[in-house]
């Protein structure tokens, strides 16, 4: 059983069975694979008359979304289990808690959130988060800063670079999101009826210049332990929680990619209500909804990352040196601001899409929001060397709307 193979649902409950303490001795589990992410296999375990329940997540060897031609290396486990645990100390409560790691299974037995919504889908049926900033901000400022060279020990920050090394997930990235789009590759699909705004993206020299400083950035830069894939897929939310979950792309990059890949996402549902809000009014207020939220999200992290800086900070000089805060700080939006929009683009041209857009059911609506996320998305990549405000990123929004 321990060998590495993937899991049937039979066998995945005898392995709920034996984790000592959880059911109830003898107790009569049920157990559903529910993973739709393009990834890994998920079980779902409960146990009807207790009402506990966990879950199981297994991965493949392979990338499900493409199938076996796509090798993918089981050490994602590792990586997420070992992040998910550094999270659940610097960030408790906004984690899904870590039951056991199985390593020949490649298998992570955690928390069971599914009284929680997949926010993507949430705001897709139009709930509003009222506390997500202040949570997603609190995630952020504590899991970057205390795995940063400003906040831990810098020679065991250089083992966690090591330990944290992912290389194949990262060449996901660094080709779905850095490349691909930019050039005719075969990994891009996209909706025909946008072919020209796809071929734009393929000639913009000045874009390809901002895309490529970003990338080296994603290749070089090991600032802080990232999540490296927070997307509103990843986080868990009702309106009074959030959890992050998923962190099996974790590795040591630039903090604006977490921080960017937040707000891409927001303004992907930003383009998606085209269709998702009922009337002019309904859409006009969701949307607003959307950017207030993003606006409130980046000040809180600064206030609170300036705020751990300036009480825990271990790096003399970075502390000591007047205006090495702004500076940094200064660049740190900067990267937040191009790496979302390299996140948008992704998401309309590349290999893997999101729901907020690809399921819109009229095509022309579709078709117009797919435009104005290309809009946005190359707007912010291309201020991403010269932002000196959030409320730029929030200009470019509002001004593709009114195109
Ligand atoms: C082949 S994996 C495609 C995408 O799914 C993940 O969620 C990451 O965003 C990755 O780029
Ligand atoms: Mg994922």
């Amino acid at each position: 059983m321990s060998t590495y193979h993937p899991l049937s649902e039979q066998e995945a409950i005898r392995i709920a069975q034996d984790i000592e303490g959880f059911f109830p001795p003898g107790a009569s589990l049920a157990c559903r694979e529910i993973g739709d992410g393009n990834l890994n296999l998920v079980f779902h375990i409960t146990d009807g008359v207790s009402g506990k329940s966990l879950i199981m997540k297994q991965a493949l060897p392979y990338a499900k979304v493409v199938g076996e031609s796509w090798p993918l290396t089981l050490d994602r486990a590792r990586i997420e289990s070992e992040k998910l645990l550094i999270e659940g100390k610097l960030v408790p409560g906004l984690v899904p808690a870590v039951y056991q790691y199985n390593p020949e299974l490649a298998l992570t037995v955690m928390e069971d959130l599914s009284d929680h919504v997949i926010m993507r889908q949430g705001l897709m049926n139009g709930t509003r988060y009222p506390l997500f900033a202040d949570h997603i901000s609190t995630f952020m400022a504590r899991t970057l800063f205390f795995t940063s060279d400003l906040g831990m020990n810098q020679q065991e920050k250089k083992l966690q670079v090591k330990a944290f090394i992912n290389p194949e997930l990262c060449k996901i990235t660094e080709d779905l999101i850095f490349d691909d789009p930019y050039t005719d590759s075969p990994n891009n699909s996209f909706n025909p009826a946008i072919r020209d705004a796809a071929e734009a993206l393929w000639t913009d020299g000045e874009l390809h210049l901002e895309v490529a400083i970003l990338r080296d950035k994603f290749l070089t830069n090991a600032q802080a332990l990232l999540h490296g894939d927070l997307h509103t897929g990843s986080i868990f939310a009702t309106p009074a929680s959030t959890k992050v979950i998923d962190p099996e792309f974790a590795f040591y990059g630039p903090m604006g990619f977490d921080v960017g890949a937040v707000f891409a996402n927001l303004l992907l549902n930003f383009a998606g209500q085209e269709h998702w809000s009922g009337d002019a009014n309904a859409r006009a207020e969701f949307r607003q909804y959307l950017l207030d939220t993003i606006v409130d999200t980046w000040h809180q992290f600064d206030e609170k990352f300036r705020a751990l800086w300036n009480e825990h900070g271990v790096d003399r000089l970075a502390s000591a040196a007047a205006g090495y805060q702004e500076f940094y700080m200064r660049r740190l939006l900067q990267d937040t601001i191009g790496f979302a929009g390299c996140k948008i683009v992704r998401r309309i041209v590349g290999l893997s899409h999101v729901a907020d857009i690809d399921r819109i059911p009229d095509d022309a609506s579709r078709e117009r929001a797919q435009r104005l996320a290309l809009a946005i998305g190359t707007s912010l990549i291309k201020r991403s060397r010269t932002a000196v405000s959030i409320q730029e990123l929030i200009d470019a929004a509002k001004s593709a709307i009114s195109q």
